[in-house]
């Protein structure tokens, strides 16, 4: 039984019917994460690539007072241009319900709806994380507790620097988390292929992610994995071009004073608006692979949980 507050989109809920692989994908990323219309126009991007590989997408948001899965192409316009659109975690999902808002899903938001629907993979960008100076402001990402709890294979490109990498690491083996670096040693830097730090864990193949995703479930073990997808070579962007844009806009998040959920949005604006946008194409860029590798782990899934190898 699903719960009846979901509302699945026509295309979305064929694929269900006919046991289809379906991506999960998130709106945080085309509410506060990008403006419009690029927001809107990658969104229709990534959704095509799902497609192109042969699997569903469906791109998860609140509007009033339902929590969608897939959205139409109004409903995706509408989201794109919407002013104060609520930004949804974990401890606001419900809240937004019972109140009939509008929102769009973080990562942590998403892998909740996404388990709700029965979607084992979501593409992404970025995940949160532990925020640099977190030992004083205590600022992590309710996005890190999720991927312990939630049985949600989440594929982004490693973390944005604005974090502490280590310390984002360090929480995720704490928590139990699966950090698996897809095609190479090291844990990836989201602008850039390395961020200098080796990866937990690595796998080289979609069957061997999906397979390891399948035999947390058979064990009883709770939670989901981290797929880190270095950003294609051809798209990375120089370290001497996003390090110093990363030092300004974390020094005027501090000069103004800014808090709790606002803090990533503001960081991802002033990133953009500081490289005049060549950020954003890297972004992109990124979204669109990692959105091919999970449709090719949510394929693998449906296939192996067909062919019943467990
Ligand atoms: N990092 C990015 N791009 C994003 C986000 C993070 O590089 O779009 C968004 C995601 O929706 C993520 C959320 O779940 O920000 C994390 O916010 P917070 O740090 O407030 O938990
Ligand atoms: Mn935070």
């Amino acid at each position: 039984m699903t719960h009846p507050l979901l509302q699945f989109s026509p295309e979305v809920a064929q694929a269900r019917a006919e046991g289809r692989a379906i991506v999960a994908l998130e709106s945080t990323i085309i509410t506060h994460g990008m403006p419009f219309p690029q927001n809107v126009e990658a969104a229709r991007a990534v959704e095509a690539e799902v497609r192109a590989q042969g699997a569903t997408p469906a791109t998860i948001a609140v509007m009033g007072g339902r929590i969608l899965i897939g959205l139409t192409d109004a409903q995706l316009d509408a989201l794109g241009q919407a002013a104060h659109v609520m930004k949804l975690s974990r401890a606001d999902l419900a809240a937004c319900l019972a109140q009939g808002g509008t929102g769009a899903t973080t990562v942590a938001a998403t892998m909740i709806c996404a388990a709700q629907a029965g979607i084992a993979v979501f593409a992404t960008g970025g995940i949160g994380g532990v925020h640099r100076g977190a030992e004083t402001s205590f600022d992590i990402s309710a996005d890190l507790p999720e991927l312990a709890a939630t049985a949600v294979t989440v594929i982004a490109a490693g973390a944005k620097a604005i974090l502490d990498l280590p310390k984002t690491l360090e929480y995720l083996e704490t928590a139990g988390v699966p950090v698996i670096a897809y095609g190479q040693d090291d844990f990836p830097g989201f602008w850039s292929r390395s961020s200098g730090l080796k990866a937990p864990l690595r796998m080289d193949t979609a069957a061997e992610i999906a397979r390891a995703q399948l035999l947390r479930t058979s064990l009883g073990l709770p939670g989901g994995q981290l797929i880190a997808n270095p950003i294609p070579a051809a798209d990375e962007v120089a370290r001497h071009i996003i390090d110093p844009v990363i030092e300004t806009a974390l020094a005027e998040a501090a000069a103004a004073g800014i808090l709790a959920k606002d803090v990533t949005p503001f960081l991802l604006d002033r990133i953009f608006d500081l490289t005049k946008g060549q950020s954003l194409v890297a972004n992109i860029a990124l979204v669109l692979n990692n959105a091919r590798l999970g449709a090719a782990i949510a394929l693998e899934i449906t296939a192996q949980r067909a062919a019943k190898t467990l």
